[in-house]
C-alpha cells in the first residue's frame, strides 16, 4: 500500500481541491474511485475514459473547458506526456497498474514499491478517505479483490457478504457486493446520456440498500437500468457458454452492434471454467476489442508474443487483460496465442 505519508500527500491533494476535475477508468474499480473522491470534496465533475488506450492529449480540450483547480486520473495505466505538458493545473494520478514515469505529475502507485501485489485503486482511494468503505468494497469486489477491511465489511453488511466468503470471485459471483459490482459496471454502459445520469445518481447514494431494495426513485432509475442490460448481458453470456467446446481456449466472438460486455462476461466465463483461457470479443471498426482472462497463465508476455507482426495493442493484469486486433490479423494472433498455451 501507499505509506501513511502518501496517504497525507494524496488526503492533503483532495482537501485543498474545490473544484476537481476527475478522469477515471469506465469499470467498477474506476468508477468507485471517483465516487470516494468526489463524495470526498463534494464538487467537481467527473469523465469516463472509454479508450482503451493510452489517455492521450485530447482530453486537454476537457481539462480548458471545465477549468478546474486540479486533476485527478484514477485507475488509468497510461497517461501520455503530451497530456500533461498541456494541462496548466496540478495533475494527481492514482494508479495500480504497472508503474510508468512521467513528468509534471504527483504518481500515487503502490506498485512502485511493492511491484508485485495488487491493490485496487478504490483500496487506495478509500485508505486517503477513509468514508464510504461499502464503495470501496463494491469496487474492489469488480476489480476481483478482497481489501484488507474485508472483516469489517462482513460485520456492518452480513447480509451483504457472507462471513464464510474468502475468495473475491465467490464475492463477487455470488453475494449481493457482487451485484453492486455489476450495477456499478452496467451504470456506465450504453448511451452516453443515461451513463451521465447514473454517475450523478451515484453520488448522491446514501447506502447500498438504497440501490438493492430500490428505495428512492433515483436508485429505482439506476436499478431499472441495470435490469435491462442485465438481460442483454445474460442472453449473451449463455450463447458464450453454449459455445464451450474441450478446448482449452474458450473463445467466443459476439455481434457487433451489441454493448461491450466482454469484461464482465470474460470473468464470469473465468469463474464457471477456472481450467479455461477465455477470450472474449466483438467487432468494431475493422477492430476486434478482446478481454482475456486465465487463472494459470501470467498474461502480458503472451499477449505481447502473440502480437507480433500484427496491428494492434494489448496488456492489463497478470490474470486479466485487454487487447485491440485488426481484424485482419485476428486470425493470427489467435494462432500464435494458442501456440504458449498448449
Ligand atoms: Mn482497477
Amino acid at each position: 500500500m501507499l505509506t501513511e505519508k502518501q496517504l497525507n500527500e494524496l488526503r492533503e491533494e483532495l482537501q485543498t481541491s474545490k473544484r476537481p476535475l476527475i478522469f477515471f477508468h469506465d469499470d467498477p474499480d474506476g468508477l468507485a474511485s471517483f465516487l470516494l473522491f468526489y463524495r470526498f470534496i463534494g464538487d467537481g465533475k467527473g469523465i469516463v475514459l472509454k479508450t482503451t488506450t493510452e489517455m492521450g492529449e485530447q482530453f486537454a480540450g476537457n481539462v480548458e473547458r471545465y477549468a478546474p483547480d486540479k486533476v485527478f486520473i484514477l485507475d488509468k495505466p497510461i497517461v501520455s506526456q503530451d497530456f500533461l505538458d498541456k494541462v496548466n493545473v496540478p495533475v494527481i494520478w492514482v494508479d495500480h497498474h504497472t508503474p510508468v514515469k512521467r513528468h509534471k505529475v504527483k504518481y500515487f502507485n503502490p506498485r512502485v514499491n511493492e511491484p508485485d501485489k495488487n491493490y485496487p485503486a478504490s483500496e487506495i482511494c478509500y485508505k486517503a478517505v477513509k468514508q464510504d468503505m461499502w464503495i470501496s468494497m463494491v469496487g474492489c469486489v469488480g476489480d476481483w479483490v478482497l481489501p484488507d477491511f474485508t472483516e469489517q465489511i462482513k460485520k456492518e453488511y452480513p447480509d451483504l457478504l457472507d462471513k464464510n466468503i474468502t475468495r473475491p470471485e465467490d464475492a463477487l459471483f455470488s453475494s449481493k457486493f457482487g451485484r453492486l459490482a455489476r450495477i456499478f459496471s452496467f451504470c456506465l454502459k450504453g448511451k452516453m446520456d443515461d451513463v451521465k445520469k447514473c454517475i450523478k445518481i451515484m453520488t448522491r447514494i446514501k447506502t447500498p440498500y438504497e440501490l438493492l431494495n430500490q428505495e428512492t426513485p433515483q436508485a429505482v432509475f439506476v436499478y431499472k437500468r441495470y435490469e435491462k442490460i442485465n438481460r442483454e448481458y445474460q442472453e449473451t453470456l449463455e450463447k458464450a457458454v453454449k459455445s464451450k467446446t474441450n478446448d482449452k481456449l474458450l473463445l467466443y466472438i459476439y455481434e457487433e452492434n451489441r454493448m461491450s460486455l466482454n469484461s464482465d462476461i470474460s470473468n464470469e466465463l473465468l469463474y464457471r471454467f477456472p481450467e479455461k483461457v477465455i477470450i472474449v470479443g466483438r467487432k468494431k471498426s475493422g477492430e476486434m476489442k478482446l478481454s482475456i482472462r486465465a487463472s494459470s497463465y501470467i498474461l502480458p508476455p503472451i499477449i505481447k508474443k502473440a502480437l507480433e507482426g500484427c496491428e494492434g495493442q494489448g496488456g492489463g493484469h497478470e490474470h486479466a487483460c485487454g487487447a485491440n486486433v485488426k481484424a485482419e490479423d485476428f486470425k493470427k494472433f489467435i494462432e500464435q496465442f494458442r501456440k504458449q498455451i498448449k
